[in-house]
């Protein structure tokens, strides 16, 4: 499904995804959450990281609510699941995706944003469940993602209260990975998903499907999840090739940070 708020270029062999709906401040619609799904069901194959951004002074205010109105429950139990199937592909996707955050980041802005790997936020940043205060609840899957992020304690205080972090206090907290100064933050993204690209497929692939899997197993099945991807990943020619690399000096150190 194509969509004229959704904006789609290829950088290399980086996706670059553009939530184009300025005028609204990027508020997901259903036409454009559809359109998201399908956006990253049908990357192209070079693709290998993507990065995902927001056109105008927002990154995103979350649901449209002008398509709020008259839902019955059956009705938003389906919407909600549909948010779920679409940002399921953004986090199960077939590559590593970099949220690029600067202003609003709210409600299910920031559900989005947490569906996604990395966030990076520039200083104009701001986030903020505003669901509490509009008589509603999450549906887009940040109810399970967001306490992962910063814990249910903190969640829950934003909800209630209407509590809204800035772009500081969100790195802080862990809503973002990385805080860059105003108007970088598309920049920053884009430096990390070629950073992210040069890994072997199969580690992303790993961090990205086993990770998150693991960490959510009993430790027992998770030592033994982990046990099972490593040997796959270390099996791949590609794994080969690299330690070799680096044991005949010809890859790069980790250097001190
Ligand atoms: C919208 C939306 C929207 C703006 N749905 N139309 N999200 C919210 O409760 C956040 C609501 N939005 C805001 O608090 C503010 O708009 C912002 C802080 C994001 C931006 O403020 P500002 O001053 O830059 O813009 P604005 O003047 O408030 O909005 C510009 C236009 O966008 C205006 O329409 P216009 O026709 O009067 O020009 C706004 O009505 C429209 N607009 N946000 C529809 N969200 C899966 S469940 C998820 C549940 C939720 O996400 S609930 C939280 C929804």
């Amino acid at each position: 499904m194509t969509n004229k708020d959704l904006h789609f270029e290829m950088r290399g062999d980086i996706a670059v995804i553009r939530l184009s709906r300025p005028a609204k401040r990027n508020a997901l619609g259903d036409a454009l959450i559809l359109a998201l799904r399908d956006q990253l069901e049908n990357l192209p194959g070079e693709a290998r990281a993507a990065v995902l951004c927001g056109e105008g002074e927002h990154f995103c205010a979350g649901l449209d609510l002008s398509e709020l109105k008259e839902r019955d429950a059956g009705q938003g139990l389906h919407h909600s699941r549909m948010w779920h199937a679409a940002l399921e592909r953004v986090q199960y996707g077939p590559v590593p995706v970099i949220a690029a955050l600067h202003g609003a980041v709210v409600g299910g802005g920031l559900e989005l944003a947490s569906a996604c790997h990395i966030r990076v936020a520039d200083e104009s940043t701001f986030y903020a469940l505003p669901e509490g205060s509009r008589g509603i609840f999450v549906g887009g899957g940040g109810a399970v993602r967001i306490p992962r992020l910063i814990g249910a304690a903190r969640m829950t205080d934003m909800m209630l209260t209407g509590r809204v972090y800035n772009a500081q206090d969100g790195e802080r907290i862990g809503l973002a990975q990385y805080l860059v100064p105003q108007g970088e933050a598309f920049d920053k993204a884009l430096e990390l998903a070629q950073r992210v690209a040069q890994n072997a497929p199969l580690t992303n692939y790993a961090l990205m499907h086993a990770l998150p899997r693991i960490a959510e197993q009993p430790a027992d099945q998770g030592f033994f999840t982990e046990a099972l991807m490593a040997a796959v990943a270390q099996s791949a020619p590609e794994a080969k090739s690299r330690v070799k690399a680096f044991l005949e000096g010809k890859a790069a150190k980790v250097k001190k940070a």
